[in-house]
């Protein structure tokens, strides 16, 4: 028996084992089943009880040392192996990165930051509410009475569940008075519905932007200057503004505004059908029924409410002359805004 002999040339297989294939391989012919120490050790019955001990542990010696062996070589090629994919794997973190496509505001969103901006640094606290509301908040407690065009079918989107879709941004104001004692002093922006076509200035769905003064004392003075200050900021050049007397359920007296055209400066073009004026606002003194349904006491309070499309608002200030521009998503549209 060459135990010793044996030994050797499964340390050299090992050794020459170059991945855990050839590894396997060489464990196997020594070590395996009917591998050559394991068919050894197999022999020692047939020896003397006298040497059998000593053939014993020097066989068991060698095949822990085999053992080992194995051990050690397949952790030295598995660190290789995985020093090998770390290579291959390599990042350049130099490498400048891929450019995604920026996205970027919203003609509508960046007409609303411009007007919330304003009305904030007057003074006033931007609110929002639902837009599915019942009858009573935008309607009745607007003194829009049941008979009123306004609450036609035609005009209003119902729900099932006698919800409706709301149809300006009111309700909210009216939520905000029921809430809130004065002085009250706010806008609410947001999304209106309205059972309408779809045409060059027409929406089913369109923003609004409706504002809120009440404090003792409010006068249509104070609402004039709210309304000239806010058109001169947001067009940014002193336009010259004019008021029409005018009717709403819910405000009395009441007024429609219009503004010098951007255009043409009042010369009269194609844009404001040669009047040089357009319409872009409507107001008033808030009607006494509305305050004191809302639990205000008119005899102490008074109010000025104004309210307008920013649909509107962003088509004349971007000089878009197609409304339906602003819903299509179409990216050629909108990245001439970024
Ligand atoms: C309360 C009291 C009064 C809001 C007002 C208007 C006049 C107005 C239209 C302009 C174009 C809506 O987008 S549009 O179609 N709005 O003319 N809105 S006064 O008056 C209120 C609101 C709430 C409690």
């Amino acid at each position: 028996m060459d135990v010793d002999g044996i030994e050797k040339a499964a340390l050299a297989a090992i050794d020459a084992a170059t991945d855990e294939r050839s590894l396997d391989d060489a464990r196997v012919r020594f070590l395996g089943r009917k591998g050559e120490l394991t068919t050894l050790a197999r022999g020692l019955g047939r020896m003397s009880a006298a040497e059998r001990p000593a053939a014993g542990a020097a066989i068991n010696a060698a095949k822990e040392r085999v053992q080992s062996a194995v051990e050690v070589r397949r952790r030295f090629l598995d660190t290789q192996q995985l020093e090998r994919e770390l290579a291959q794997e390599a990042v350049d973190v130099t490498l400048p990165g891929r450019r995604r496509p920026g996205g970027s505001l919203h003609p509508i969103t960046m007409t609303f930051r411009r007007i919330e901006r304003i009305f904030e640094a007057a003074g006033y606290d931007v609110v929002s509410g639902p837009e599915i509301e019942d009858e009573y908040h935008n309607f009745a407690a607007l003194n829009i009475p049941a008979d009123h065009p306004a609450r036609a079918m035609h005009d209003t989107l119902y729900l099932d569940n006698g919800m409706l879709l709301r149809t300006h941004t009111s309700p909210v104001q009216v939520r905000v008075m029921e809430s809130q004692p004065p002085p009250i002093r706010v806008i609410c922006p947001g999304r209106v519905y309205r059972k309408d076509n779809v045409d060059a200035s027409h929406s089913p769905m369109f923003h609004q932007v409706e504002g809120l003064v009440v404090d003792e004392g409010i006068a249509f003075a104070d609402l004039k200057g709210a309304v000239v200050d806010f058109v001169h900021g947001f067009f940014e050049q002193d336009l010259a503004v004019r008021f029409r007397p005018s009717y709403f359920p819910f405000t009395e007296p009441s007024a429609e505004v219009d503004v010098q055209c951007v255009h043409c400066l009042g010369a009269g073009c194609r844009a404001c059908a040669y009047t040089g004026w357009t319409e872009v606002l409507g107001c008033g003194m808030v009607h006494p029924n509305v305050l004191s349904m809302a639990g205000i006491d008119t005899e102490r309070f008074t109010g000025f409410a104004f309210g307008f499309g920013v649909d509107r608002f962003a088509t004349i200030f971007y000089e878009i002359d197609d409304m339906r521009l602003l819903f299509d998503n179409e990216l050629r549209f909108l990245e001439q805004f970024a």
